[in-house]
């Protein structure tokens, strides 16, 4: 998706009642899918957002499950007496004729939510404290949805069906629609070693061996937002993979996410390797956090499910590279790919060092 121009953001933002003038702050960086812009109204900050229509088309129901899981969220914020509601929660603004969204002349989607003051976002942990604060925030986050029954609706249907990710990337290196494809023979085959990955998570959950729940699907310490002088972690955001899916994607993200030692897509990403004091922090957050609620075989399969995310990210960076980059945006050549083996590093560490996070996993 091309970024819009201020321009555009700008006359998207007199969609919405915001008190007086808005004047568009620049764009909000972390985000690989939708776009993202700081607005200031008055004397008070908004986020706008620009949809991606590519990867979600269904922009409705991308809305209903979102202020599902809003309304839901805020209202165990108040009955458990959390401290500053206010501030745990996005707030939806709705557009002048009422919707949750508005639709510009170019067909561009545009949603507008409260920015929550005196927060940062972390592309990756800087600490082991910032690991153990994403574990318990997404532990939380599954508590707290324990109690959530609305109906939601499938925004991305397979969207962590790991087995059918790995046939996304094997029918696309059969057909090798740029040319790409001898070139990365070698990551073809790490993955080919890994593919056994491929197939626990989704078999399990349709056996009903790993209960289904309202996850994030995206659990990454980015979608976070943290007070930036309490380095507390205050809210969840990007809520628009919430779907019925298992609490090991969520956990599983964030353990690729938070415990290596390289940016996804840094220049040393090939040499990621993972910070066993990171993984402790964050499982032991992660544990706290959704205490009471995850089951002896969600717990179990913790580190596996590190292994598979990392897995079928990298499958899923490796595919793009070889369609020829439409899914993800790049800024250099071959960003996918080094995203790809970024991934595939972190996946042979956390398998190398299996034994040993495993005791810290038991020890938790
Ligand atoms: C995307 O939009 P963002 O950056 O939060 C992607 C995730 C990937 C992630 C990789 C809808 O998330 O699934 O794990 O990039 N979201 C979608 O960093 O595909
Ligand atoms: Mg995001």
């Amino acid at each position: 998706m091309e970024l819009s121009s201020p321009d555009r953001a700008a006359r998207a933002a007199l969609r919405f009642p915001l008190p007086g003038q808005p004047r568009v702050l620049g764009p909000l960086s972390g985000g690989l899918i939708h776009e993202t812009w700081l607005v200031e109204a008055g004397t008070t900050r908004w986020v706008l957002q620009r949809l991606n229509r590519n990867v979600f088309r269904d922009v409705d129901a991308v809305m209903r499950n979102f202020s599902a899981v809003v309304e839901h969220l805020g209202r165990c914020t108040t009955s458990l007496g959390l401290s500053e509601p206010q501030r745990r929660a996005l707030a939806l603004v709705p557009a002048r004729d009422g919707r949750s969204w508005t639709e510009d002349d170019a067909g561009g989607a545009w949603r507008c939510t409260g920015y929550i003051a005196h927060t940062e976002t972390k592309l990756r942990a800087a600490s082991p404290a910032d690991a153990r604060e994403a574990g318990r925030a997404f532990g939380e986050y599954t508590r707290l949805m324990e109690g959530f029954t609305a109906p939601l609706a499938m925004t991305i249907p397979g969207f962590h069906h790991t087995g059918g990710r790995l046939e996304a990337l094997e029918r696309t290196a059969e057909r090798d629609p740029v040319g790409r494809a001898a070139s990365v023979a070698a990551e073809l085959e790490v993955v080919d070693e890994f593919r056994a990955l491929a197939h626990v998570l989704s078999p399990l959950m349709a056996a009903g061996g790993i209960p289904t729940r309202p996850a994030h699907n995206d659990a990454k310490i980015a979608n976070l937002l943290f007070d930036d002088t309490t380095g507390r972690s205050l809210a969840v955001i990007d809520l628009d993979t919430v779907m019925p899916g298992s609490a090991l994607h969520d956990v599983g993200d964030l353990i690729r996410t938070t415990v290596g030692s390289a940016e996804e897509d840094g220049p040393d990403a090939r040499t990621m390797q993972v910070r066993p004091e990171y993984f402790a922090a964050l499982i032991e957050g992660w544990f706290a956090g959704a205490e009471g609620v995850l089951t002896a075989d969600e717990r179990e399969l913790t580190l596996t499910a590190g292994r598979i995310l990392t897995f079928e990210q990298a499958v899923r960076f490796l595919t793009d590279h070889l369609e020829g980059d439409h899914y993800y945006p790049v800024s250099r050549p071959d960003h996918n790919l080094h995203r790809a083996q970024a991934q595939l590093a972190l996946l042979i560490d956390l398998t190398e060092r299996s034994e040993a996070l495993e005791e810290i996993i038991a020890a938790s």
